[in-house]
Order: C-alpha cells, then structure tokens, then sequence
C-alpha cells in the first residue's frame, strides 16, 4: 500500500471540510469517541452515536472525540430516543459540526441547527423521505439501501441513490452494501458525492465493540445476515445466529408482533456490549462477507481509497474492447 492516500474532492468534503468522502456509520451501543476520533483523525467523517444514551453520556463522548482529533466529526442522532430536545440543545452548546439522523424526520430541528451553522445530513431509505427532508432545508442526505445493518427500507442501494439523487438537489452519500474501493467507486459512479460504510468499521481496531461481535463480523460470509421484524413494520439487518432464528420462527407462526419486538429490545446492547452473539442481535450490513480482518481506521480508509482510484485509472480495462 502506497504511504501517500490519493484524494477525491466532492462537494460533501469541501461542504464538511473534510479529507475524504467517507462517513463512518453512527451505530448504536457501538460507534463511540474511540472509533469516531480514529476515523476523523484519519481524514473521514467519524460520527458518535447518540442511540438511547442520555444527554450527559454523549457529551461525554463529544469531548472526548474533541481530545482524540481537531478534525470535523458528527453526532448520529436517532429520532426515536426520548432525549432528542435535550441533545439537540447540546449539540449547540457543545458546538458539534455536522449531525446525520436516523429513524425519523428532522425536519422540524433543521432552521435552529442551521442557524448555528451546524449541518445536518438525515438518512433517507426511500424516495419520498429523502424529498421531505431536503425541503425541510437538509444540508445533504445519506441514501440508505437494505443491505445496511439495521432498521431498514425496502430499496437496494443500487435503485435508490441514482433516484434520491434525481429527485432532491443537495449532495447525496450512499450507504448499504459498501465495504471496499469497488463499491465506493461504484456509488460515485451512481452520481453520490460520499459513501458512509458501517459494517467495515466494526473491524477497525478502534472499534470498542465486543471482541465477540467483531469476530463474528470477520467470520461472516456472503450469506450471514437475514432481516428480522418484517411482521412489526421495523425491519432489521442482523446476523443470522439463535435469537434471529427464534424471531423468524415467531413470525413464521403468526406470533404477536408485540412478542417479536419485546425479544429485540436491548438485544443489540447485548451483542455489543456484553458480546453475547447467539442471544443478541449482530447487527451487520451484507457485505459482512467483505470485511476479513481487524485494521486500525486509517489503514480502513487508505484501502477505499487506493481501492477507488484502482477502479477509476482502470475503468477503460473493465469494458474490453473501449478505447
Ligand atoms: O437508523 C438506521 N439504522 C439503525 S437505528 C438502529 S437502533 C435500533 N435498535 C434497535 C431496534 C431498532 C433500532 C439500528 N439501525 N438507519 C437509518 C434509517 N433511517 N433507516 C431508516 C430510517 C428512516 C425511517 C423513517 C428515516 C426516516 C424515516 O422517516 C419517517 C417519516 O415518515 O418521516
């Protein structure tokens, strides 16, 4: 690998003051100041976590990752926590450059964040969301498709971002079924101006995730993960292991939705924190299968990006016979 990482400039770098076009995915119980600060120290976006953490622990965290690097980071917030008011007036106070959200719509927090200057960038898994929120003045947004880990939509990645991007005017970072150079060059390709990877982050080696669950991310192959929840409208993207099993089992049979949900609350926590991966839920993107070994994040993001140009200096050898 050469020493010196070759750049891209997009609009979503010079917008955020950023190195490169990667945005390290905000994932609950696990994304934390260690990995945020290792990845924006490095050049990409590193992004906290908020989950369902109170105010004071993700302040916590917000000045830690203010130690760790001088460098743009951001904060995700998912909607659904009950803290949000409180969080919202502490990323103001704290002055946190960029927020991304998940899990709902932002709308109405975007006027006082962009006041203070501070981006906002929603996550959108469909069409009609992306459109809402870049009318409600979004500064740029992350398109999502169902190979992500987690709560997700019903679109591939490959359909939405050259639909989000047609649709809305603001730059567009795709996530979902992204780990290498080849699938970065291929977001651009779609016309994204960013990529945001979770699943290759969980192997960073300043990722604080449980061993157990990183291992198990190494170790996943091309079919590893399975969606649970389709019955209760919340779809997530985990690992297959014995508590997917037992949801999918429940959902087969016409069980209660209220049952299926009430077996994945605090189930993520389980796996990340308390590395129980039969019992907990391994939240995992598709491309788990890509992801081979544990690297410190610059090393993560010297691979994306050596890997990208590789793709771009070789394109006119992929299609034979173009000259
Ligand atoms: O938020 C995610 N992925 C997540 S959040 C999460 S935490 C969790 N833990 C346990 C159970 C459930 C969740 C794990 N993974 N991705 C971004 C995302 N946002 N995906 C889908 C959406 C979304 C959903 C609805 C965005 C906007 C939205 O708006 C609703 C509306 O009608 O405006």
């Amino acid at each position: 690998m050469s020493d010196k990482v070759p750049q891209i400039k997009t609009e979503i770098t010079e917008m955020l003051g950023i190195e490169y076009p990667i945005f390290q995915g905000g994932m609950a119980w696990i994304a934390d100041a260690s990995l945020g600060g290792a990845v924006s120290q490095a050049g990409g976006l590193g992004i906290i976590s908020c989950g369902i953490l109170t105010v004071d622990k993700i302040r916590e965290e917000v000045r830690k990752i203010k130690e760790l690097t001088d460098k743009p980071f951001g904060l995700n917030v998912m909607l659904e926590s009950h803290y949000v008011d409180d969080i919202m007036q502490m990323i103001i106070d704290e002055k946190v450059p960029v927020i991304t959200t998940g899990a709902g719509n932002p709308g109405k927090y975007i006027p006082t964040l962009k006041e203070q200057g501070i981006k906002v960038i929603p996550v959108a898994g469909s069409v009609p969301i992306a459109q809402r929120v870049a009318r409600a003045g979004a500064d740029a947004v992350i398109a999502e498709g169902m190979e992500s880990g987690g709560h997700i939509g019903e679109a591939t990645t490959m359909a939405l971002v050259p639909q989000v991007i047609d649709a809305i005017d603001i730059p567009v970072i795709a996530a979902g079924g992204i780990a290498d150079g080849r699938g970065m060059a291929a977001a651009f390709m779609l016309g994204a101006q960013g990529v945001q990877l979770g699943t290759r982050f969980l192997s960073a080696t300043e990722c604080t995730v449980s061993e157990a669950y990183k291992k198990a991310i190494i170790k996943a192959k091309a079919t590893g993960t399975t969606v649970t929840g389709n019955s209760t409208g919340h779809p997530i993207r985990v690992l297959r292991n014995k508590l997917s099993r037992k949801i999918q089992m429940l959902e087969k049979h016409g069980g209660d939705p209220e049952e299926v949900v009430k077996l994945g609350v605090g189930a993520l926590r389980r796996a990340a924190e308390e590395g129980d991966v039969d019992n907990g839920a391994v939240m995992s993107g598709q491309i788990a299968g890509l992801v081979k070994e544990e690297q410190p994040a610059a090393e993560i993001i010297a691979d994306l990006m050596n890997g990208c140009i590789d793709v771009f200096d070789n394109r006119n050898a992929i299609v034979k016979g173009r000259q």
